[in-house]
C-alpha cells in the first residue's frame, strides 16, 4: 500500500451547514490525517484555474459560480491510499446515487451542491495540493 496525498475541499454547501466537524471526524477515522488546512473564499479566477479541465463542459459555469458562492475549506489529506479512501468517503458525484453512509448520501443536496470535493488520481493530486498550498504549508506527520 501507498502513503499518498490528497485535496479535498468541503464545498461551500457544507461550510454553510456548519458540518466541517463531522466531515473531518469521517477523514480521521478513516485513517486520513489533515497535513494542511485553510479557510478560503476562491475568487472567480481561482475557481475557473482548479475546474480548468471541465471548462468545456456544460456544468462549467454553474460549478464556478456555486465554488465561489461562500467559502470553502481546503485541506490535504494524508494515508495509505488516501486518493481512493477519500473518494470512498465521498460517494458518487450525483448524491442520488451515492451509498448510504457517504458524505455525499448524507450532506449534499444535488450534483451541483455535493458537499465535497477530491482529487481523481494521484497524479492530479499533486497538481492540485500544489495549486492551493506551498510545500513549506504541507506538514509531514
Ligand atoms: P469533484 O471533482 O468535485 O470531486 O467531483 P467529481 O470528481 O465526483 O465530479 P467531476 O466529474 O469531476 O465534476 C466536478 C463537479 O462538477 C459538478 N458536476 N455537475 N450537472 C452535472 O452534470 C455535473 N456534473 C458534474 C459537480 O459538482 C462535480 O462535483
Ligand atoms: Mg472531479
Amino acid at each position: 500500500m501507498a502513503l499518498e496525498r490528497t485535496l479535498s475541499i468541503i464545498k461551500p454547501d457544507a461550510v454553510a451547514k456548519n458540518v466541517i466537524g463531522e466531515i473531518y471526524t469521517r477523514f480521521e477515522k478513516a485513517g486520513l490525517k489533515v497535513v494542511a488546512s485553510k479557510m478560503k473564499q476562491l475568487s472567480r479566477a481561482e475557481a475557473e484555474g482548479f475546474y480548468a479541465v471541465h471548462r468545456e463542459r456544460p456544468f462549467f459555469n454553474a460549478l464556478v459560480e456555486f465554488m465561489i458562492s461562500g467559502p470553502v475549506m481546503i485541506q490535504v489529506l494524508q494515508g495509505e491510499n488516501a486518493m481512493q479512501k477519500n473518494r470512498d468517503l465521498m460517494g458518487a458525484t450525483n448524491p442520488k446515487e451515492a451509498a448510504a453512509g457517504t458524505i455525499r448520501a448524507d450532506f449534499a443536496d444535488s450534483i451541483d451542491a455535493n458537499a465535497v470535493h477530491g482529487s481523481d488520481s494521484v497524479e492530479n493530486a499533486a497538481i492540485e495540493i500544489a495549486y492551493f498550498f506551498p510545500a513549506t504549508d504541507v506538514y509531514a506527520r
